[in-house]
């Protein structure tokens, strides 16, 4: 929890931030493609420092289950954003925050729902109270919250991606068959499919099969558009359009996150990891050594979180400088998540937890019995919830101390999440869908 006198500091640096950046904005002359008035910019943008801006919303824009500042600084008129849990990482900033309880007791298994292949896809849940898996066979399932499928939507390849859930209902989708869907919610129907890329082969494996794959996300920004990847990152407008595309050197497969101004943070098999402005262009550019796979997440002040398969674990400032490295024993591909106190938790496939202070010293490590590929879930209380190819589902206490675990049956990659009534998600490579909950 944060005491009264770190949130006035926090907000005392939040502000100072600002400012810099304002002084830094009006440093530069206006950019030959500059404003001079928000009915300059296109969208919800508005003008700031003679250059579209997405506006910012102050201080506490943070909870991953309160919505964002979603397209208009006129909250009354804001279109609600995607359902709270409706993405990878919950919200485009993927700090990994719920607002709900862990349960204190270990939890059951109450139902389970069987995809026939391996789940390394995340759960989500839409507003109407379906819960959404996706699993190898290519299907994604959707399901009751009491365990009653729902619909089916078979894709001609394998799905990796978490699906996506927008505000209107609308279900988003990658595939290995290169299509990124939009699938009614209600009923599971194609909507429109967006091929990524040209790939000559698009399905099956090898590189030219994989290459084009819509491994990542999709992310819903806060303008709505959807970023995911493929052979580079890509912004889908929501009628199914691109809007743009980055080119990178290597297969993108961890979902962009996008900050409040619209900037899109995205990693790639290339080893760089990518800032792109709101109309595609690059930002920077920061070389890891090796892959990265692992989804970056967003502090409140800016600074950008990510792991590398050359076993870092990365802070980067939002002009892309490392402010520090944190060295592990193996890749981390999880998405690191972010405590409310800016503790960052990620696992690692050295099959350790590790909880990182702000300063990039270790707090506490955890150590599972497998690599860890899924990210963790921070619950309301600090508490942490992460899956293990160990074939485990831990809770964690703030401390680091064990509160329980429960075994599945398989490797759970799957990122879990977390439903106010203290039901537990989360995928396996057994092929379940599981629903836990303690009595
Ligand atoms: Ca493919
Ligand atoms: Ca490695
Ligand atoms: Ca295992």
């Amino acid at each position: 929890m944060l005491n009264l006198h770190t949130q006035g500091r926090r907000l005392a640096e939040t502000l100072l931030l600002g400012a810099v950046f304002y002084l830094a904005g009006c440093a530069h002359a206006p950019a030959p493609d500059g404003c001079g008035s928000d009915k300059d910019c296109k969208l919800d943008r508005v003008c700031e420092a003679n250059q579209c801006v997405w506006p910012v919303r102050p201080a506490d824009a943070s909870d991953a289950n309160r919505s964002l500042a979603w397209t208009s600084t006129n909250a009354e008129s804001a279109p609600a954003g995607p359902p709270a849990q409706g993405m990878f990482r919950f919200d485009p900033l993927h700090r990994g925050r719920s607002s709900f309880l862990l349960p204190k007791q270990k939890p059951e298994i109450i139902w389970t729902v069987d995809s026939a292949a391996p789940v390394t896809a995340s759960p989500t849940l839409s507003s109407e109270g379906l819960v959404l898996m996706a699993s190898h066979s290519g299907k994604l399932l959707a399901s009751s919250s009491a365990g009653k499928p729902m619909w089916t939507f078979t894709a001609a390849d394998m799905i990796w991606s978490t699906p996506a859930i927008a505000a209107d209902g609308t279900v988003y989708v990658g595939s290995d068959d290169d299509n990124l869907y939009a699938l009614e919610g209600k009923t599971g129907k194609v909507l429109w499919k967006y091929r990524v890329g040209a790939c000559q082969q698009t399905i099956g494996i090898g590189p030219e099969a994989t290459r084009c794959d819509v491994d990542a996300g999709p992310t819903i920004g806060p303008d709505g558009a959807l970023y995911t990847g493929g052979d580079g990152v890509y912004a889908i407008n929501t009628n199914g359009t691109l809007r743009w595309r980055f080119a990178t050197g290597g297969h993108v497969s961890g979902a962009p996150a996008v900050a409040a101004d619209g900037t899109v943070y995205a990693g790639s098999q290339d080893n760089s990891i990518y800032a792109i402005s709101t109309d595609g262009k690059r930002q920077w550019e920061f070389r890891a050594r090796d892959d990265v796979e692992s989804s970056p997440a967003i502090e409140e002040d800016g600074t950008i979180y990510i792991g590398s398969d050359d076993n870092r674990l990365y802070a980067l400032s939002p002009q892309g400088q490392m402010l520090w490295a944190f060295t592990t024993a193996d890749d981390v591909r999880a998405s690191p998540a972010i405590g409310r106190d800016g503790t960052v938790y990620v696992g690692s496939y050295d099959g350790m937890v590790y909880a990182i202070r702000r300063d990039g010293t270790l707090l506490w490590a955890f150590r599972t019995g497998d690599r860890i590929h899924s990210s963790a879930l921070i619950d309301a209380s600090g508490a942490i919830l992460v899956g293990s190819q160990d074939d485990r589902l831990y809770a964690i206490e703030p401390d680091g101390k064990l509160r329980w675990s429960v075994e599945l049956g398989g490797d759970v990659d799957s990122s879990p999440i977390l439903a106010a009534d203290g039901t537990i998600y989360v995928g396996s490579d057994d092929g379940k869908l599981y629903a836990l909950r303690a009595k």
